[in-house]
Order: C-alpha cells, then sequence, then structure tokens
C-alpha cells in the first residue's frame, strides 16, 4: 500500500462515507485510493466548500466530515470555513497535502508553514512525517475531533508520503548514481531520508477508532438541578447546538425534553428537535420570558452576545448551565449550578428524575400568549399588499410548501434572519446556519453534504442575495454529483442587514447594493433548473414546480424577487 491507501484505511475504518475536496498533485494518492474503497469523492469548485461540506456532514451524522485539500492555497482557502467549524465545535478532519519532507523550508510548490497557519483555528493538529505514523495520527484526529469540546483538526500529509517508494525514490534521485564524494554524501543521506520515511510502513494495521472523551454530569449535580426544578414556578430551558453533537440519540433527546415538559427555546442545530409544533416550545420573545423566569437552564448554550453576555437571565433566577467547554460554562456569567457535561447528557439524565405530567400550565399559557400574539402580528405584516413580493409573504409560502422530511440550510442575512422565524424544522436536526462565527457563504457546501448525509431529505436553501454569491458556482457540483437541492434566493438586491444600519447611523448606503441580478440564469447556465418568482401570486405554484423538478432529480434554484424589508423594526417598506 502507498501512503494515499494507509490514509483511505483508516477513513474507512472511521467509518467516513464522503471525501470532500478539490484536486491537487499533493493529495491525488487519497482521492485514488479512497475512490477504490467506495469512499464517494465529491469534488467541488472552492475549497471553502468542501470544508463546508465536511461540516454539514459531521452536524448531521455525528461522524467527523472529512475535507482534503492541495499544499499552500488549498489549504489557506480553507481557513474561514475551518474557523466557522471551531466555533461551531464540529468534529471535522482537514487533511492538507504538502511539499515534501526533505524539501520543506526549502522553495518548493506551494510550500508554506501551514502548521502556524491553522494553529489558532483547529484544537489539534499534526505533521506527519513517515508512512508508518500515517494510520495512528488518523486516529488521533478523529479521536480529538470528537472529544470534549468538538472542532476541526488538522493532518498535514506531505506529498513524498503518499505515492507508491519506487516513485518517491526517483524524485529524491536516491536511485541515482554521482561521482564525486559529495554526491556520494547526499546520495547516502537521501537514501536513509527515504528509508526512514518507508521504515515498517507494510506491517502496520489500521488501528481501530479510539472512542470519544466525552465529559459526563455527576450524579449529584443531576440531584441538585432536579430538586431546583421541582420547586420552580417559572422555569426556563434554552437547548444549544451542542446538546445534538450525538446525532444518533436526538430521539432520546427529545423524549426526555418532552418528559420534563418545561417551557423550550431552541437555538442553532437544535432548532426542530421537538417537531413542527410542540405545547413546550416558544420562539419569540425570549428576553420577556428570561426575565420573568426563575430557573434558567442553558443546555448547551453559551451566555454570549445572544444573550447578553449573560445578562438577559434575571440575577434572582437560580442559573444551571452544561457545557462540555469549559470556558463556555463560565463565560460572563458563574452559573448557581455548573455541569462540565455533555448537555444531552445532562437532560437525559435529569428527566429520569421526573415523572411524566403536566406542569407549569400557567406559566405557560403566559408564554403561549405572547407567542401567539406576535406570530399574528408577523402574519399581518405578511399580508400588507404590495407590488412585489414580500419577504415575511415568501417565507410564509415556504413554510406551506415545505414537506415533512424537508431539510433546511440558512445562509444570508436579514432574509434568513425573517425565515427562521416563520419556517418551522420538522424534525431533529433538520435545521443547518453556520453558528456563531455567522459566516457568509455557507449555503452550498452544507446544501452538499446534507444532501448527501441525508438522501432521503428534501434540501432547502434559504440564500440571500449576497450570501448567494459566495457558492453559486457549486450548481456545477450539484449538476455533476446529481445533487438535487432546492435554492431560493431572497432577493432584494443589496445585503440589508448591513445597508439598515449603515443608512440609518452613517446615512450612505455605500458597498451595500447589488442588482436584482438573474441567478436563476446562472444556475441555469450550469445545468440546473432555474425559475425566477417576482409575483406573489404565483410564488406557491413555483415552488411546486421547484419541488417537482427536484424530484425528478435536478437541482433548482428559484430567485425570488423581494422589496426591501425592515422586518426587526416592525415595518416593511418597498
Ligand atoms: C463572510 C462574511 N462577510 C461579510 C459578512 C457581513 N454581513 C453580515 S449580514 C450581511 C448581508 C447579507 O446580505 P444577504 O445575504 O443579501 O442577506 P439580506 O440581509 O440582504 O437579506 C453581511 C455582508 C459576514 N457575516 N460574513
Ligand atoms: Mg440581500
Amino acid at each position: 500500500m502507498n501512503g494515499g491507501e494507509h490514509v483511505a484505511e483508516s477513513l474507512k475504518r472511521e467509518g467516513v462515507q464522503f471525501l470532500f475536496t478539490l484536486a491537487g498533485g499533493h493529495i491525488a494518492p487519497i482521492l485514488v485510493a479512497a475512490k477504490a474503497r467506495g469512499i464517494r469523492v465529491i469534488d467541488v469548485r472552492h475549497e471553502a466548500n468542501a470544508v463546508f461540506a465536511a461540516d454539514a456532514v459531521a452536524r448531521l451524522t455525528g461522524i467527523p466530515g472529512v475535507a482534503v485539500v492541495t499544499a499552500g492555497p488549498g489549504v489557506t482557502n480553507t481557513l474561514t470555513a475551518i474557523k466557522n467549524a471551531q466555533l461551531a465545535q464540529s468534529p471535522l478532519v482537514l487533511l492538507g497535502g504538502a511539499a515534501a519532507t526533505a524539501l520543506q523550508g526549502r522553495g518548493a510548490l506551494q510550500d508554506i508553514d501551514q502548521l502556524a497557519l491553522l494553529k489558532s483555528a483547529v484544537k489539534w493538529q499534526t505533521s506527519v512525517r513517515r508512512v508508518r505514523d500515517i494510520a495512528p495520527a488518523l486516529q488521533d484526529a478523529f479521536f480529538h475531533a470528537r472529544s470534549g469540546t468538538p472542532g476541526p483538526v488538522f493532518v498535514e500529509l506531505p506529498i513524498d508520503l503518499l505515492y507508491d517508494p519506487a516513485l518517491v525514490k526517483q524524485w529524491y534521485g536516491a536511485d541515482r548514481g554521482g561521482k564525486t564524494i559529495a554526491d556520494k554524501i547526499v546520495k547516502r543521506y537521501l537514501q536513509f531520508h527515504v528509508n526512514r520515511l518507508f521504515a515498517d510502513a507494510d506491517t502496520l494495521q489500521t488501528p481501530a477508532p479510539r472512542p470519544a472523551n466525552i465529559p459526563a454530569p455527576s450524579p449529584n449535580q443531576i440531584q441538585r438541578a432536579a430538586e431546583k426544578i421541582r420547586r420552580a414556578q417559572r422555569p426556563l430551558l434554552l437547548i444549544g447546538s451542542q446538546a445534538l453533537l450525538d446525532a444518533k440519540n436526538v430521539n432520546a433527546l427529545a423524549d426526555a425534553v418532552n418528559r420534563l415538559d418545561m417551557p423550550v427555546y431552541l437555538s442553532g442545530m437544535a432548532r426542530g428537535l421537538l417537531g413542527k409544533n410542540s405545547a413546550l416550545q416558544f420562539r419569540h420573545k425570549r428576553r420577556e420570558a428570561l426575565r420573568e423566569a426563575d430557573v434558567v437552564i442553558l443546555a448547551g448554550v453559551p451566555a454570549d452576545f445572544r444573550l447578553d453576555y449573560g445578562n438577559h437571565i434575571s440575577r434572582r433566577a437560580f442559573y444551571i448551565s452544561a457545557n462540555r467547554d469549559a470556558r463556555d460554562l463560565t463565560r460572563n456569567r458563574k452559573p448557581n449550578l455548573a455541569a462540565h457535561a455533555d448537555p444531552a447528557q445532562f437532560l437525559m439524565q435529569l428527566a429520569a428524575q421526573f415523572e411524566n405530567g403536566a406542569r407549569w400550565t400557567e406559566w405557560k399559557k403566559t408564554l403561549r400568549a405572547r407567542d401567539d400574539a406576535r406570530n399574528q402580528e408577523i402574519i399581518a405584516q405578511s399580508e400588507q399588499p404590495a407590488q412585489t413580493i414580500n419577504p415575511l409573504y415568501l417565507c410564509r409560502q415556504i413554510e406551506n410548501a415545505l414537506p415533512d422530511n424537508a431539510l433546511l440550510v440558512a445562509d444570508g442575512g436579514d432574509f434568513v434572519a425573517t425565515a427562521s422565524y416563520i419556517v418551522s424544522p420538522r424534525a431533529p436536526l433538520t435545521w443547518l446556519d453556520p453558528g456563531v462565527f455567522g459566516t457568509l457563504g455557507v449555503g452550498a457546501g452544507f446544501a452538499l453534504g446534507a444532501k448527501l448525509a441525508r438522501p432521503d431529505a428534501e434540501v432547502w436553501l434559504l440564500y440571500g442575495d449576497g450570501a448567494a454569491g459566495f457558492s453559486l458556482m457549486e450548481f456545477d457540483t450539484f449538476v455533476r454529483h446529481n445533487i438535487p437541492v432546492i435554492a431560493v434566493v431572497g432577493n432584494d438586491a443589496g445585503w440589508t442587514q448591513i445597508a439598515r444600519e449603515q443608512i440609518e447611523y452613517l446615512h450612505d448606503d455605500v458597498a451595500t447594493v447589488l442588482n436584482y441580478a438573474a441567478y436563476e440564469r446562472a444556475a441555469e447556465g450550469l445545468g440546473a433548473k432555474g425559475w425566477r418568482a417576482d409575483d406573489p401570486e404565483l410564488i406557491s405554484e413555483t415552488l411546486e414546480n421547484a419541488r417537482h423538478a427536484a424530484q425528478a432529480g435536478s437541482p433548482v434554484l428559484v430567485n425570488a424577487i423581494l422589496g426591501k424589508s425592515d422586518f426587526r423594526k416592525g415595518s416593511i417598506s418597498m
């Protein structure tokens, strides 16, 4: 086996099904060997999208996603997506090519200090120096990606480790003769170097995956939390992405939350955990609820800017936090009870302390009344007559069109924020957004990974028109690899989320204006189906057409021409 084959064997062993990549000579042996072992190799048009796709696979399956990119610019192009995965605590493995071991630092093609570059963006990294170290390095990589606070890891694989030994010896000239003493010394050094590279390579076995290290709550913490909750009048549970890391156990988690019977707000990857309509789930007026709650549980939710650095939680409340990340656990606000533990395990063990039954009914009624009132406001706003499509109206039409097997990807500013208020994810793990890094451009990569990980899902990609520009080219990948996703561009001809405040505070819209571009024709040019939707009367029909086209196997883009909206201020101006 060559080094590429060792890599592929390890990936198989770890349960990897997809390899996302953009070609390069440095990594070719990995791609060929992976394909030969039945791993589906998906080649994209920008390395960032390979990482976004791997991230989506990780979030949806719990198995680290894998991207392999070539040395130098291939690696540097992944940086934003890797950082995004780190802040989203998504376990993924980035494999990067590198210059030959003996040539590093000597001006070889695409040779830079990649480890220095990635250091602050990954939780663990290594550069492999011998073929025999490939399998242990990958075993470590997968272990670290999944353990503790999950995140991206980087494994650098120099080119001379990956190709056949005979070829590598030729490159080094270690099989060539030389006349002078200097020639002989160099030759001996190179022979020594090559022998070291390949030492013991043939006898190696691929090790079994190492079980991840996941912090668990103590029985004492569970008891104390249960006591507080039993005595609570107005408890509130916030569940965030980190509670959904164990993708195989999401239904057990949903059962536990139902058993607790406490009012719940879901964020990030936790959206959809309780299905489309749950009597426990509330979507609006979270801040008011937090102000009034007497026991607050943050399960996998950091007290960061989204909770005004913890200030949204009443000072009088008993504050419980369960988090795998020791820093997030106490960040900004020290919990009254801090469980350094997997939040899903925490909730499941907590729920086991409670009988099924209806609790806190008055408190829930209060919250429900507010939630309903806000929903009515949104509906009223969405029905204001307009020449162009009102974004709220479009989101309501999307909500109506979504089947039970829908999986949503959100990439954009105001349009997707609006969608997140109106569209209900149908089931656990059917909502993907970038997470706390707020990266525009995750869309196509996420949709790609999602459709591969969940072939039976109808994958909907909700794009702002600005956001769409980052990854529209991946419609080519969708077409080549038969990935029939449905994209809807909320086209308001601008970077609206930025424009709103820029205009208010600085009175100038410079750099925030786009065209009502024909994104549907760009998608068509790449071989997908496209629709332009500018008539509110026809939008639901267009969405149905899009669904049919996707069911027939084609990727689709609906370019919905919107009026300008100012959703957050509660008014719509066209
Ligand atoms: C990579 C990246 N660049 C810039 C931003 C800053 N940003 C946040 S929202 C936004 C506007 C998004 O525009 P669009 O996708 O069209 O959505 P809209 O707000 O118009 O609905 C921008 C530029 C960002 N979050 N990420
Ligand atoms: Mg826009």
